[in-house]
């Protein structure tokens, strides 16, 4: 990676913070820091934290090939030479996890080849980076190349904040985002609100970075973090390796924070250096007074944050969640007595380490120790053990140091260096549908059905470390850190508490990285898309706005709790249609609870009566007949992921509105992008009064203006009909992408 970039934003960064210290009268935080040195117009933007729109110029875009698609495809319309920023495309979400790496990715190769193709015949001829197939996952090979302190990056994919380990703000967008700003335009999001949380003391034994982010997520919920970026600081920060502080800002999109950062330290330098970069680190050196937050900030931290969280690394235990939701958290001292009063079934049936959250050298050489441990005592692991390496250095490190060599006599089977298991790509040979088992992996998500397509399975998140003592046990209720086990022998061993090192001795191991560089000049250039493919589509735009309320809508669905993007538009063996909208559009909903049918995914054409149908037969139906429909959402609405297939799917198939008790950050901006109404519930006790059969109306959508409550109308079956309020956060811009159609249609 070029220098220069680095080297540009440092240059330019002290004038604008002097600017900000005088506008804002007082210190600023890391996070503003960044902020205002990457404001479009720092003089005209308006600052109000949890209010204003901020105009960003981020440094860079990555994107990743289940995303990428839809991104390139939008940006394409733009009708640009060249990316207008620095931007990559890694391949790592569509490989599946069956065979052991080196099979799969064979496989890869040729099913998916029409998306690979297209992929990098699009990064030739725009300028952009392409990591091929096999060379790592996206978050990893971003941290070991692209991130830096003081960055701001944006990325289709929700877990972008693992950039924070190095001390930038690496943030999740869907993919029109990202075709937006590799056009050449600004980007926007809400001026987020700041969680201050300030670590003290040091890990040590079994806990892990990862225990602090399982144990955040028990804190703070899944929305705590909604619209606001978690900075870290503290005494205990600076103890904390690079890679994981990577870990605890990934996994804070748990939380549903817009990003989560950590300031620039030593550790920071060290994996710099480690990474070939001393030229950035010193750099980093020399400028760290603009890579940390003011000294006033560290010594009254009350009075900059909006909230702060004080964690003691040196007391906190290791922590276990789940199942189907990752805010659901205990220390494992207690799961054994959790899992006896829920009845969770203990005998655990794969254990699965690696992923993008957690396979850095210390993740890994720490899980290694545990292995040997249990090799040692003669025994193998009692769960199927699966492996997912972070990218290419990672691999060869594992390999030359051993690691691999000892997971595999445990058993294990080690994956390509790709998503895998982690996204539902595992063909899980001792799975079957409808039967509750229980599964631990140390990975970031567990909602229902994402790892193995099965909704029943109880899957928990630890970390790496524990997953491996637990695949050893091959039991839920058992607790390495407090218990014993019995060895081969009979008799009673307990497991020393793992050690490991931060990053290799040696160096990291290099092969061919999988790096693809751009043309030159890609003008004659063309991407490659088969007019018959099945996996691609150009295009088309929504139609416009026709300047007409919306009259007495059918419901296509009310959804009733936890409704993320994995119930809206599930992965697995949906990944194929990525990049066709047309054919990833009868995935919608599927995984969702309708309030009004009991079976997920399914409910009743409210036209015609008939039922059992899945939502997109019946919104196919709607389409046909030229209505559009309502739909009707929970709390944190769209949870998850950045896939804006989720928002864009209903487009699609006619979804003119969506009303919740509240959305998540990145789902809410995807749904505006598309051109979809997105509305809160005023009272959220109004959710209740939603039927089947209502025919509900949006009126007054001529006058819609910022902070302006729309008026909703109810119309009940007996012919009475009652009206309510909902709220919105739709700016003018976004105004002007709901007449358009969605805001490609306004850029054109
Ligand atoms: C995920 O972890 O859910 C994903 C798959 O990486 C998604 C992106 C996607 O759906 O492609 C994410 O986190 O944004
Ligand atoms: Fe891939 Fe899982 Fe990381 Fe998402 S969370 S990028 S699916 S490894």
């Amino acid at each position: 990676m070029s220098i220069d970039l680095a080297k540009n934003l440092y240059a330019k960064m002290p004038d604008v913070l002097a600017k900000a210290r005088k506008k804002f009268g007082c210190g600023l935080t890391l996070s503003e820091k960044v902020l205002v040195s990457h404001a479009d117009d720092f003089d005209t933007q308006v600052w109000e934290r949890g209010k204003a729109m901020l105009a960003l110029r981020p440094d860079r875009v990555a994107m990743q090939d289940a995303t990428a698609q839809m991104a390139i495809l939008q940006f394409m319309q733009a009708n640009k030479k060249q990316a207008a920023v620095p931007s990559t495309i890694h391949c790592d979400h569509l490989i599946r996890a069956e065979m052991g790496s080196e099979k799969d990715l064979v496989r890869a190769m040729d099913e998916n080849k029409e998306v690979y193709n297209f992929l990098a015949s699009a990064a030739k001829k725009y300028g952009i980076g392409f990591w091929k197939p096999g060379a790592g996952i996206i978050h990893q090979v971003v941290l070991e190349n692209y991130a830096f302190p003081g960055s701001l990056i944006i990325g289709t994919d929700s877990h972008t904040p693992n950039g924070g380990g190095l001390g930038g703000l690496a943030i999740g967008v869907g993919g029109a985002d990202a075709g937006e700003v590799m056009a050449g335009l600004p980007w926007e999001v809400l001026h987020p609100k700041l969680i201050g949380i300030r670590l003290t003391g040091r890990l040590s034994g079994w806990t892990s970075a990862k225990d602090v982010i399982l144990y955040l997520c028990g804190l703070l919920t899944v929305k705590g973090g909604t619209n606001k970026i978690v900075e870290y600081f503290g005494p205990g920060a600076e103890t904390i390796s690079a890679t994981g502080k990577g870990t605890i800002c990934n996994m804070g999109a748990e939380l549903g924070a817009t990003t989560s950062v950590f300031p620039f330290d030593q550790k920071m330098v060290a994996y710099l250096n480690i990474t070939d970069r001393a030229d950035l680190a010193n750099l980093a050196i020399a400028n760290k007074s603009l890579l940390v937050a003011d000294p006033e900030v560290y010594q009254s931290p009350e009075k900059y944050y909006d909230q702060i969280v004080e964690v003691d690394l040196s007391t906190l235990e290791p922590h276990v969640v789940g199942p189907h939701t990752p805010d659901l958290a205990r220390p494992i001292s207690k799961m054994a007595a959790e899992a006896k009063e829920k009845g969770y079934p203990v005998e655990l049936k794969a254990a699965l380490i690696g992923s993008c959250t957690n396979s850095s050298y210390e993740d890994i050489s720490r899980s290694a120790h545990i292995a040997q441990q249990g090799l040692k005592a003669g025994l193998k692991a009692k769960t199927s053990f699966l492996v997912s390496p972070g990218s290419e250095r990672i691999y060869h490190t594992m390999k030359r140091d051993g690691f691999l060599d000892t997971f595999e006599k445990l058993g294990g089977t080690v994956l390509s260096n790709s998503c895998g298991p982690c996204i539902g790509q595992w063909k899980r040979a001792d799975g079957v549908k409808g039967k509750a088992d229980s599964i631990v992996s140390s990975f970031n998500r567990n909602f229902p059905g994402r790892n193995d397509g099965i909704s029943e399975t109880l899957s928990f998140l630890a970390s790496p470390e524990i997953v491996t003592a637990y695949a050893i046990s091959g039991d839920l209720t058992f607790d390495p850190v407090n218990q014993t086990l019995k060895g081969a022998d009979g008799k009673e061993f307990k497991f020393e508490p793992p050690q490991g090192e931060e990053l290799p001795s040696k160096g990291f191991a290099k092969a061919d990285e999988g790096f693809v560089a751009p043309a030159a000049n890609g003008e004659g250039l063309t991407v490659e898309v088969p007019p018959t493919s099945e996996r691609l589509q150009l295009l088309q735009p929504f139609p416009r706005w026709d300047g007409k309320d919306f009259e007495k809508l059918p419901l296509l669905i009310k959804t009733k709790g936890k409704t993320t993007t994995d119930h809206i538009s599930p992965a697995g063996p949906w990944l194929k249609f990525r990049g066709h909208l047309d054919k990833i559009s009868d995935n919608m909903f599927l995984g969702a609870n309708n309030a009004f049918f009991p079976e997920p995914g399914k409910g009743t054409d409210v036209l015609t009566g008939e039922t059992g149908l899945t939502m997109a037969q019946i919104a196919r139906r709607y389409k046909a007949k030229g209505i559009g429909s309502i739909v009707v959402g929970d709390e944190n609405y769209g949870e998850g992921s950045s896939r804006e297939h989720a928002a864009m799917s209903p487009r699609f198939l006619n979804v003119r509105v969506v009303i919740t008790k509240s959305f998540a950050r990145i789902h809410e901006t995807n749904l505006k992008k598309q051109g979809v109404l997105a509305l809160t519930f005023a009272d959220p006790k109004d959710y209740e009064k939603i039927e089947q059969q209502d025919r509900i109306s949006v009126t007054g959508l001529s006058s819609l203006a910022p902070g302006k409550p729309v008026q909703v109308t109810i119309h009940k079956t007996d012919g009475t009909a009652l009206t309510i309020q909902a709220n919105h956060s739709i700016t003018d811009q976004q105004i002007a992408w709901f007449k358009a159609g969605s805001a490609l249609n306004a850029l054109n």
